[in-house]
């Protein structure tokens, strides 16, 4: 192709950088009332967890006071915390979830 006198010389090459998002864990908080087969619910449904998993974190958050649900980018973390609060609410269970970063 015949280069015109106005046709640039030099050319930019594009590096694209990725920098790996910040991670936050969802915590659950026990309580005194909320089912526990709500929670549970709560760990497939929301949290994509299988139902033995579901079931053995529900436990360790009943025994120990709170656990990890999941672990996500920020705006995914809080989306599923006030999702899961609203679904509680609307049963009347005093459900509790924080959102903490990771490390
Ligand atoms: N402690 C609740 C109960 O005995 C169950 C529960 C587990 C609540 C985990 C909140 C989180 N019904």
């Amino acid at each position: 192709m015949t280069r015109r006198d106005d046709s640039p010389l030099t050319q930019t090459l594009e590096r694209t950088e990725t920098v790996r998002p910040r991670l936050f864990r969802v915590l659950l908080l026990n309580d005194d009332y909320t089912p526990m087969d709500f929670v549970v619910m709560v760990l497939r449904r929301y949290f994509r967890q299988g139902d033995a998993q579901a079931r053995a974190i529900m436990l360790s958050v009943h025994q120990k006071g709170q656990g990890v649900a999941g672990v996500y980018t920020r705006e995914v973390a809080e989306s599923k915390a006030a999702q899961v609060t609203a679904h509680a609410r609307q049963e009347e269970y005093p459900l509790e979830l924080s959102v903490e970063p990771e490390a």
